[in-house]
């Protein structure tokens, strides 16, 4: 039993449940931690990222059995997708039925329910409420996004075996308790370059499983770089067929054709997860320009590229066809995007005089609203006062950014994704064989213990849109290296977007960390055994 005085601190009560609800997690977005026990007894502690308030029900469980049902929303199609979804994740392992059927229909049996009604009024857009009681369990939310944020935390206090692809024995019993949870941040990210090394279809969906379980909600798609140009344009096909045909090393590359890519788009969105297509200019476009040569202003393309350097290619900023070329990809781009925005890459841009840059992105920008989008960038392109509205993304290793802050008062969020912190492809500390080291090691404390709402200097809390957790792919070829690198760190990034600040504890996350990997060996996920997290 634990404390739980403090000032601004959120609790909930279970209308009608009349019980006395024992407070592990009782917390506010404002009010300092609660402790909680040091050793967690219930899963209800274990889970990543931590919920704003989670209560158990001592002595109360429920089991799943073979007579147990999913019931969802009546004649919403949403809510029966995330019951579906709940049900593959669970049949392979409990071998269970678990038919999915609209809430009121008379199955027998005992309920796991998912309903868009009755959920207290603080879960907004993308929170949620789970009761689990001897009958049955309760997921009640606002939208079907807020049911499938509870349903990965209902997998989270299920059995870590019930991940497994084959049948495994149960007995499958979660705790009773509530839990109300809500994400701190809009933007909670993962960003996966596909150009420097190309992942296919398969890995992707891979990646997005993993992200999901953790709520994550954006996947951006870093397409393009001076290695690689990944997605099917139709207007310019020499992009694929020429620029896609190689990688970081010299392998063979590849890209994703327009049907491919939607497919993508919507595992994901079935994941509520909203991709961001990065189209990255004007510099880091060596294969774009190798592919054609009239966008180089000297008409003459320039080899492929296959090494790791960054900074050497523009796009040729006087010529009209390139901003024709750039029309016509955020065309195409555009109509494959169902998420309000595209990314515009603008990093690096050391091959570019900054009027020029300007230049370029005066014109590009007007083209992205043309496309019906509003452009996100690397946090260099604030130097081109693109609109509020323009999200920029901070990348810097400096908790000082001056520029970022007029962006602010300007009136644009920032997304956060400070290397120093959040770069996957930082090496956790010198042993590490994958990886970069220019923004120094990042082990999974490091990755953890900063506030995105106090991290820049004279940010505004309120301007800090998210977090993201890049992950750039010179080193990175195949998923078990994606994962060494995202596992345990995409998690601790993870929770700085969800989480409430009051939850911040990282003595107490590197065990609920370590509860995590049980569930993460029956996935196969290749995750980094930090010496830092004291695993089982
Ligand atoms: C910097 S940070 C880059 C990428 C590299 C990465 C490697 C940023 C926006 N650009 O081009 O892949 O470092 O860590």
């Amino acid at each position: 039993m634990l404390p739980t005085e403090g000032a601004g601190r959120r609790g909930f009560g279970h209308p009608g449940s009349g019980l006395a609800l024992v407070a592990l997690l009782l917390v506010g977005t404002t009010g300092p931690a609660v402790p909680v026990h040091a050793a967690p007894e219930t899963p209800l502690q274990h889970i990543v990222p931590a919920p704003v308030a989670a209560t158990p029900r001592p002595g109360v469980a429920f089991t799943l059995s073979a007579d147990t049902t999913i019931h969802t929303q009546p004649g919403s199609a949403p809510a029966q997708q995330v019951g579906e979804y709940l049900a593959g994740v669970l049949r392979p392992s409990t071998g269970y039925r678990l038919p999915v059927v609209p809430s009121g229909s008379s199955a027998s049996g005992r309920r796991i329910s998912l309903l868009l009604a009755g959920a207290d009024a603080r879960v907004g857009e993308e929170g949620y409420q789970l009761d689990v009681t001897r009958q049955g369990v309760l997921i009640r939310a606002r939208t079907a996004a807020g049911l499938f944020a509870g349903v990965q935390t209902f997998r989270q206090i299920l059995p870590a075996k019930v991940e497994a692809k084959t049948r495994q024995p149960g007995p499958w019993t979660v705790p009773g308790g509530q839990v109300l949870d809500y994400p701190r941040y809009a933007h909670r990210g993962a960003m996966l370059d596909v150009a420097r090394h190309f992942f296919s279809v398969d890995e992707v969906k891979g990646y997005i499983d993993q992200i999901a379980l953790y709520k994550v909600n954006r996947l951006h798609l870093h397409l393009t770089d001076d290695q690689g140009w990944r997605l099917e344009i139709k207007s310019w096909p020499n992009l694929t067929a020429h620029g896609g045909s190689t990688e970081v090393g010299g392998g063979t590359g590849g890209y994703y054709t327009q049907e491919q890519y939607k497919d993508l788009v919507a595992y994901a969105a079935a994941r509520h997860i909203t991709v961001i297509p990065e189209i990255d200019m004007p510099g880091h476009t060596n294969a774009a320009l190798s592919s054609y040569p009239e966008l180089n202003c000297d008409g003459v393309a320039p080899p492929l590229y296959t090494g790791i350097e960054v900074g050497f290619s523009s796009l040729c900023i006087d010529k009209d066809i390139t901003y024709e070329f750039v029309d016509d990809v955020l065309r195409e781009v555009a109509a494959l995007t169902p998420g309000e925005y595209i990314h515009i890459g603008g990093d690096e841009a050391h091959a570019t005089t900054d009027p020029d840059f300007d230049l370029f992105m005066d014109k590009v920008l007007p083209l992205v609203a043309k496309h019906g989008k509003t452009a996100t960038g690397w946090h260099e392109f604030v130097k081109s006062g693109p609109p509020p509205s323009a999200v920029p993304q901070f990348w810097g290793t400096k908790t000082v950014a001056p520029d970022m802050v007029e962006a602010a008062a300007r009136g644009s969020e920032i997304v956060l994704s400070p290397a120093t912190k959040a770069y996957l492809d930082m090496k956790y500390d010198a042993n590490t064989k994958l990886g970069l080291s220019w923004a120094g090691y990042t082990d999974v404390q490091d990755a953890y213990d900063w506030n995105p709402g106090a991290y820049v200097e004279g940010l505004p809390a309120d301007a800090v849109r998210g977090v993201e957790a890049p992950l750039w792919s010179e080193t990175i070829t195949n998923s078990a290296d994606l994962e060494f690198m995202a596992f345990p760190r995409l998690p601790a990034i993870a929770e700085l977007g969800w989480s409430p600040w009051s939850t911040h504890d990282w003595d107490r996350f590197k065990v609920r960390l370590a509860a995590q990997a049980e569930r993460w060996r029956v996935m196969d996920v290749n995750y980094y055994p930090s010496p830092q997290v004291p695993w089982a």
